[in-house]
Order: structure tokens, then sequence, then C-alpha cells
């Protein structure tokens, strides 16, 4: 059986985070250990409290699963602060940690912000360097290239911005992107051999989700675990959440979940 290691949040209401990571590794057979970076007071709606655990604690859940399993990868998702950036960068560097899928998790859908804006600095310089896939949304690319985002073109110059901050490959997802073609969506992967690859995905309007990212980046992690090549992670991968969103259903007042399973 293979392994990943599983480095987020927790969302209480459990269509992200965590809750949304296991889920997902599950559905690909894999299994995941989890280390949790904060807690969130959470349901569809939005973020009502953030509470991260002491950093001694973060320290002894790193000890504790790693003098113990080997990973075949691991994902990063919620990270909070800068100190919780510095105890995951340390670990992954001691333990030469490998296959690192890197969600470089900013805002919630709802607008709730999920790591301080002071932080994003140390993410790009302690964590990007070591992922062997970084996996941004639009908002995401543009804070990390500090370049505007409007069009494939721009989505391009971002992704090689982005590479060379030392990520081996660059995904960045276009979901939030308005595109000519309304109905698509564009997610351009720039791959360890500079190539461009696009996924398209059918857009579906008006509608909000849940923890899609979550969800896509441990499914690479998932993919990348069974020895599948980056090209074709990524596009099992999207595959899998497109089938998610489909089934997606309304469980509360705000997002929609994913059907994971
Ligand atoms: O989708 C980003 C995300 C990651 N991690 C946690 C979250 C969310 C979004 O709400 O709650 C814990």
């Amino acid at each position: 059986m293979k392994k990943i290691l599983i480095i987020a949040g927790s969302d209480s209401g459990g269509g992200a985070g965590v809750q949304a990571d296991i889920k997902t590794a599950t559905k690909h057979k894999v299994f995941c250990s989890t280390i949790i970076t904060s807690l969130t007071a959470q349901n569809t709606v939005g973020v009502k409290s953030i509470f991260n655990p002491d950093i001694s604690f973060l320290e002894d859940q790193f000890q504790a699963v790693l003098e113990d399993i080997n990973f075949d990868a691991t994902k990063i998702g919620m990270l909070g602060n800068s100190n919780i950036i510095d105890i995951v960068a340390q670990f992954i560097k001691s333990q030469k940690l490998k296959n690192i899928i890197l969600d470089p998790v900013m805002v919630a859908t709802s607008g709730d912000i999920l790591l301080k804006k002071d932080s994003i600095n140390d993410l790009k310089n302690k964590l990007v360097n070591k992922s062997f896939v970084i996996t941004p949304n639009i908002d995401e690319a543009e804070i990390l290239s500090e370049a505007k985002i409007t069009n494939l073109s721009d989505m391009k110059k971002s992704a090689m911005i982005i590479k060379k901050f030392g990520a081996r490959n660059v995904l960045i997802k276009g979901g939030h992107l308005l595109t000519k073609e309304n109905n698509k969506i564009y997610n351009l992967l720039l791959d360890e051999n500079d190539k461009f690859t696009i996924i398209t995905n059918k857009k579906i309007e008006k509608l909000q989700f849940h923890g899609t990212g979550c969800t896509l980046s441990t499914a690479i992690a998932c993919n990348i675990a069974n020895n599948n090549s980056i090209i074709s992670a990524v596009r099992k991968s999207n595959q899998y959440i497109a089938k998610a969103i489909k089934n997606s259903q309304q469980i509360g007042k705000g997002s929609r979940v994913l059907k994971h399973f």
C-alpha cells in the first residue's frame, strides 16, 4: 500500500482541509497520515475562528509519524503562519521528505484568510524551492509571481516566474479566470522539462465549491505516490475532481461540497 503524508489544517465542516484530504486518499486506496497545522471552526458558509496548536505539539506530530513511517509523497495545505512554515521546512530538510505537493493555501472560498499576509514571503522562500509541484490558483499565482493574470499568456509568464523560485513543476488552476469561451477552465502545467500542457475543464457557472484545491493536490500526491508521471498525475487528478464537482451537493447554507467517493 502506498503512503502519503498530509500536512494541513482541519475544517470542522468537513468540506475542505484534512477532512477532504483523507476522503481523497481513501478513494485513491492510498494510506495517509496527517499532521494538523491548524484547527478551523468552520462550516460551508465561512470560518468562525482559527486555533493553532503549540509549535512543540506540531513538532511532536512530525516526530511521532516520521520516526515510524516512510512516505511515498507529501501534500502540504494550510499552514497559517511563519512559525508553522519554519517547522515544516525544517522537517522536510532533516527527514529528506520527497515528492512534495505544495498547495499554497492563502484564502478560503468564503474569503477568510488562512495564511497571514506577512508569511507569504516565507512560503515563497522556504517551501516553494522544496516542492516537486506547486498548485496555485489564479489569485495565489498572482501573489507569488507579483504579476497580474488576465489570460493564458499571463498564466504562462506567471508559471515561469514561480518555477524560478525552485518548484520543479508548476500547475496554475484557472478556475477563477474568466476566459473568452466562458464555459472553459484552463489549467496550465509547466513541467520539469519546461513544457507547457493545458488541461481544460468545463466551467460550471454561478456555483461555489468548497475544498477543490485540497482535493486536487491530494489526488496529485496519491497519483505521484503511485509512480505516475507529473502529466499523467495531473490529468488523472483533474478527471477525479471534475467528477467530484459534477456530483457535488449543497449540504448546508453556503458553498457546495464535493462528492469524493
Ligand atoms: O481550500 C483551502 C483550505 C485549506 N485548508 C483548510 C480550509 C480551506 C478552505 O476553506 O478550511 C483547513
